[in-house]
């Protein structure tokens, strides 16, 4: 039994794997042992020929090259969206439009896999640091499945891709996307109406009996809450809340959320949180609040949610259980702000959509990192939480469901942390 290892000869194995090799064997050498040659084949059969060990040479020596560091092709990126900064503008809308097309169709008729599958490739495209203009592009990027990579094959080639132009002109789609647009409207609702026949605003005032009161709402304010809210209307609004909260509640905050505080000039709806520096001082203050609203006379519909905190770790993925308003406020217009329609002449004031979100100040930073999004970036980073982390994440908080720990937060920066991602501000999170 030799006690001493010289000469390794190796054949037909790369220099990755004799690399392995030797840091597995070398670990467990006895201390003042000399490392072995780790030679080529060339070696043992020149030696063979000579009938001893030759001297080794360069020439013998198997190349162990230190691996070199795989530097990123153009198109490297992180898997999860939230580990990647995606801005508001970025260099591939008229791809990413079509994808998300595709996506929400899938979504219209309950196929959530292909959904998300099109969402993601969507948000890889918004990441990218330039424009798409060649398919190879696309090649190593993560979430490119066979599907999306043709979209924009057709897309690069043509311009227009033509199963992305059949969707959106479908009636189906066209019908969906109106229905799903209504406030207190979701996609299994829209879906029923749509197999009932219904294809028009005019079909469900037909069918008003069945609309629930929120639905009602929605559908006697359609036209504004289907316009766009600007910027300014947000801050006229921000004031007004502000004004209500301090005045029920002395001490007590208002935060901006959703799309807006990503940076968006126009959104669907405007979310504020609330909270007071002081754990419990914030129960009961929503009804006062409201109750202020109304009586300035900003309020045309809300209802009201309580909290439905019971086990946080149990909350599901996509609704939280804080105590909310959703509500339609009646936003005075600025003289000459715009033009009206037939039915309001003088076009004083318009129909917009807000949800006013109360939270604890101990679950505030989650909260305010669940309501800021965007929809795909929260889906992303609760999936990244589970899976790579084995931790849960939602509006509520970030629990071990090994340990049964939960974790104590003062800043959406101390949840990145805690995660081991690099912090993301509002405004890159628009994947
Ligand atoms: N959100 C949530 N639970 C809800 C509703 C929303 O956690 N029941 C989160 C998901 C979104 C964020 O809040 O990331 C804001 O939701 P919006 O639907 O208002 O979406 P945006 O504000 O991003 O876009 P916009 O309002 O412009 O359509
Ligand atoms: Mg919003």
């Amino acid at each position: 039994m030799p006690t001493e290892v010289t000469h390794v000869v190796m054949e037909g194995t790369s220099a990755e794997e004799a690399v392995c090799w030797q840091e597995r064997k070398m670990s467990v050498l006895p201390p003042g042992c000399t490392r072995p040659a780790v030679l080529d084949i060339s070696w043992f059969t020149e030696s063979m020929a000579a009938g001893q060990p030759v001297p080794v040479e360069c020439r013998h020596r198997l190349e162990v090259a230190v691996p070199k560091k795989k530097m990123p092709s153009p198109a490297w990126m992180l898997p999860y969206a939230c580990q990647r900064p995606t801005p508001l503008v970025h260099h591939n809308a008229s791809l990413s439009e079509a994808l998300e097309t595709l996506a929400e169709a899938a979504g219209f008729d309950g196929s959530e896999g292909r959904q998300i599958a099109f969402y993601r490739a969507a948000s890889v495209l918004k990441a990218l640091p330039s424009p798409v203009t060649a398919l190879s592009q696309l090649q190593g990027l993560p979430h490119f499945g066979e599907h999306s990579c043709r979209v924009v094959q057709e897309l690069l080639e043509h311009g227009v891709c033509d199963e992305v132009e059949r969707v959106r002109l479908s009636e189906r789609y066209q019908t969906m996307k109106l229905f799903t647009q209504i406030f207190g409207v979701g996609v299994r609702t829209a879906d029923q109406w749509y197999r009932k026949g219904l294809r028009t605003l005019a079909d469900l005032q037909e069918e008003s009996q069945r609309l629930t009161q929120q639905q009602k709402a929605g559908l006697q304010h359609h036209q504004d809450l289907s316009a766009p809210i600007l910027r300014s209307d947000v801050e006229a609004l921000q004031q007004e809340v502000e004004a209500a909260v301090r005045q029920a509640l002395p001490g007590a905050t208002v935060t901006l959320a959703g799309g807006f505080r990503r940076g968006k000039l126009q959104g669907h709806d405007v979310d504020f949180l609330i909270t007071h520096p002081q754990e419990g001082q914030e129960a009961g203050l929503l009804p006062r609040v409201m109750c202020y609203l109304k009586k300035q006379g900003l309020v045309l519909y809300h209802q009201h949610q309580h909290s439905q905190q019971g086990d946080l770790t149990q909350q599901s993925h996509t609704m939280d259980a804080f105590e909310r308003s959703f509500c339609i406020f009646r936003l005075p217009q600025p003289p000459g702000a715009a033009v009206g329609g037939a039915q309001k002449p003088c076009y004083a004031w318009k129909a917009v959509r807000v949800d006013l979100v109360v939270a604890p100040i101990s679950q505030f930073p989650f909260a305010l990192l669940g309501w800021t999004g965007s929809k795909h970036f929260e889906r992303e980073l609760r999936r990244f939480s589970r899976k790579e982390r084995g931790l849960c994440l939602n509006s509520h908080g970030l629990f071990d469901p090994e340990q049964k720990t939960v974790f104590h937060v003062a800043s959406e920066e101390d949840i990145f942390r805690l995660l081991d991602l690099e912090y993301l501000p509002p405004e890159l999170r628009n994947a």
